[in-house]
């Protein structure tokens, strides 16, 4: 009986509550996307300038008010304390150590960071940023060791890693099962009513607090600041580095319908079933769209990371994400990386399972397998980081 429940609970995305996902590749209705270089006066962007002065400003407002919201300054009382330090881990290779963020003076509200980096650094480290889907208090924080973060592989190859548990920035639960003990109640209560934000926001919002630690670790390079995120929190990635330009890079792995998924290939997950399955995902005006008619489409966040490196990865069965999408999205951006003579992909269609196209400063890859993220991924992403941020 248990095990009947816990099959249908997992299909109920699948059928978002009664409205199918399309995977007919021959379903995929025909449309144009909305070209990113016209401004919302019908101008075109000519240059880099004009692109980073008045056409980025305006697609960051349209995400910020149409889907994900709007994200507070950095608090006032922000500070950090350094809860614990293991001089030795992994034989050797690496110091972990465990950061409290305390947003305000009197460190009520605070979350815990965990930091990995090479013990043997000869110059402040690289460092991949990322949230994790642990749950909140656990003792474990973030030691998904292993399969999705291998600290070892990464500590061999010179970065550093840092993450948190998504629950200790925002639980990710519907506004009905909310206890009011995020960041966004904090917020409403101290300034009721001014920000409008969606627990991506908040979780985003959460990165930056700690690039603001990074911006402080003498052992940490923030030049060199990579926001990395798996599906939920790839969409969260692609946000983040849209807001925050401190960001150097911005990987997004198979992060999907609302990521960088094109959503007007209708295919897989799509805004009828995401915005009911998250509502905590979205701000209220993300219900007035279907898949049609969103004022641009995911390229659109996707160029936001414009022009620093930018990597969108799929896998091939995780067709809910809709891999050609993500691929799409990852081409589609070239006219924006063409105004800084930056090179994005080569394919001219999507790639095959197993195949990579990585070599300019826009990569996507397709892995052979399921939705989730695999040593061989963080192995693309730092060989693409290494050649791309010159890091030696
Ligand atoms: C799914 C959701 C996807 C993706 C995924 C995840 O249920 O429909 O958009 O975000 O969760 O985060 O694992």
């Amino acid at each position: 009986m248990k095990r009947v429940l816990f099959t249908i609970l997992l299909l109920l995305p699948l059928v978002g509550f009664g409205q199918e996902a399309n995977y007919d590749e021959s379903k995929v209705p025909e449309f144009t996307l909305p070209d990113l270089l016209t401004l919302n006066n019908g101008q075109k962007v000519k240059n880099a300038k004009q692109w980073m002065e008045l056409r980025r400003p305006e697609i960051l407002e349209i995400f910020t008010t149409e889907m994900f919201g709007g994200r507070p300054e950095k608090p006032e009382g922000l500070h950090f304390k350094q809860i614990g330090q293991d001089e030795e881990v992994y034989g050797g290779l690496g110091i972990r150590r465990r950061i409290q963020v305390c947003l305000d003076n009197e460190e009520k509200h605070t979350f815990e960071v965990l930091i990995h980096f090479p013990k043997n650094h000869k110059r402040p480290c690289p460092i991949f940023i990322g949230l994790n889907f642990k749950d909140k208090n656990d003792e474990t924080i973030a030691l998904e060791s292993g399969r999705r973060w291998p600290y070892e592989l990464i500590l061999n190859e010179g970065f550093a890693v840092a993450t948190a548990t998504r629950n200790s920035i925002e639980p990710d639960v519907r506004p009905e099962e909310s206890k009011g003990d995020g960041v966004r109640a904090w917020y409403e209560q101290m300034y009721p009513g001014k920000y409008v934000w969606s627990a991506i926001s908040a979780w985003s919002w959460g990165i930056s607090r700690i690039a603001d630690y990074v911006e402080t670790a003498k052992e940490l390079d923030a030049s060199r600041m990579i926001v990395i995120g798996h599906s939920r929190l790839g969409k969260t990635a692609l946000w983040t580095g849209a807001n925050d330009l401190r960001f150097a890079m911005v990987v997004s792995n198979n992060s999907g319908c609302c990521g960088a998924a094109i959503t007007r290939r209708a295919f897989g997950e799509n805004f009828g079933i995401i915005g009911r399955s998250f509502p905590h995902w979205f701000v209220p005006n993300f219900y007035k769209y279907n898949d049609s008619n969103f004022p641009v489409d995911q390229n659109g966040l996707a160029a936001l990371t414009a022009p620093r490196p930018l990597y969108i990865a799929s896998a091939s069965q995780d067709l809910w994400a809709d891999p050609k999408g993500e691929w799409l999205c990852a081409k589609s951006v070239q006219s924006v990386y063409d105004l800084f003579g930056k090179k994005g992909l080569e394919s001219s269609e999507c790639i095959k399972p197993g195949e990579r196209d990585d070599s300019g400063a826009v990569g996507y890859k397709i892995r052979i397998g399921e939705h989730n993220v695999y040593p061989e991924d963080w192995i693309a992403y730092m060989k693409f980081a290494k050649r791309n941020l010159k890091i030696k």
